[in-house]
């Protein structure tokens, strides 16, 4: 499996690949408000390539729960400045994590190469899946209950595993529906988005069925709040090991790709689970 980058590179998928995140917000749960400005963001991005990153996610609006809209012009004016100099910079694929097709084309525009979309495709109706399919990028579709405004508010499912495939699925046809290779979309159940504790453990005990779909995987537990209900760590950035230990779960049901802060512990997770499950097959 590869997915094929806008100007003819691939990001191959035949051992685990890691997101490191960093958000351009002021109100993003964990690493909110930490790079005020565009060369702290793009100083951060570097570290985080040298510790093994083979990809970086960008985004300008946080999806926490309760969080607060942000204008797409908002969202460019974060974005624009630290895209044009990464890509300038390094050969890094660049992610964007928006749900505005005005956000995801400008931002293609200036260097980003994968829309990372948690309405998979939802939001801005079906124009973001056109817009994916005319210019032939990578399209990551996440499964969000509801919004982010609500979505923690007694989340319910029938079968929480079966529930939220079915709607990838769904989506995934859509995206083809509209003119999307199916080569390019990747899946994620959406750890924390609309999700009890039982909700996201059933998930992460689930992950095979989500690889058996046939469409890479991407799963994103950084540091998030279920993690610390389970470890008592209260903090986002005391969840590192936490969060390594999903990775390593996902390394060996088949899961592709991780959404992660912490690049360094996620990597050593990643590639030595990766490495047993070598030997074992
Ligand atoms: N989680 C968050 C944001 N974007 N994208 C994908 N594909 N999968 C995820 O699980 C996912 C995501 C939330 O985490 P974070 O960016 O750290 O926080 P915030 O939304 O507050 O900016």
């Amino acid at each position: 499996m590869q997915l094929t980058l806008t100007d003819d590179r691939v990001l191959k998928l035949d051992r685990p690949r890691l997101l490191g995140i960093l958000n351009l917000t002021p109100d993003s749960f964990s690493d909110g408000g930490m790079y005020p400005s565009a060369q702290s963001a793009v100083l951060h991005a570097h570290q985080m390539i040298d510790d093994g990153a083979d990809a970086i996610d960008l985004g300008a609006e946080s999806t926490r729960p309760g969080a607060a809209r942000i204008e797409a012009d908002e969202q460019l004016a974060r974005l624009l400045p630290v895209i044009e100099q990464l890509a300038d910079q390094t050969r890094v694929p660049i992610s964007i994590d928006t749900t505005r097709v005005k956000v995801a084309e400008a931002a293609l525009d200036a260097g980003g190469s994968i829309i990372n979309d948690v309405s998979a495709g939802r939001d801005d109706k079906d124009d973001m899946l056109r817009l994916i399919a005319e210019r032939g990028c990578p399209i990551i579709l996440m499964h969000m209950l509801g919004e982010p405004a609500t979505m923690q508010n007694d989340p319910r499912y029938d079968n929480v595993v079966a529930d939220v495939l079915n709607f990838l699925l769904s989506r995934a046809e859509a995206a083809q529906q509209a003119g999307v290779k199916r080569q390019q979309i990747v899946i994620d159940p959406g750890i924390g988005f609309g999700k009890t504790l039982d909700h996201n453990l059933a998930l992460l005990a689930g992950l095979d069925e989500f690889v058996a779909a046939g469409y890479p995987v991407l799963l994103g537990t950084s540091r998030k709040g279920f993690l610390g209900t389970i470890t008592g760590a209260r903090q986002p950035a005391d969840r590192a090991a936490a969060t390594a230990a999903t990775t390593a779960i996902g390394v060996a049901a088949g899961v592709q790709m991780f959404r992660v802060h912490d690049v360094v512990p996620n990597r050593q997770a990643a590639d030595v689970t990766f490495a047993i499950g070598r030997h074992r097959s």
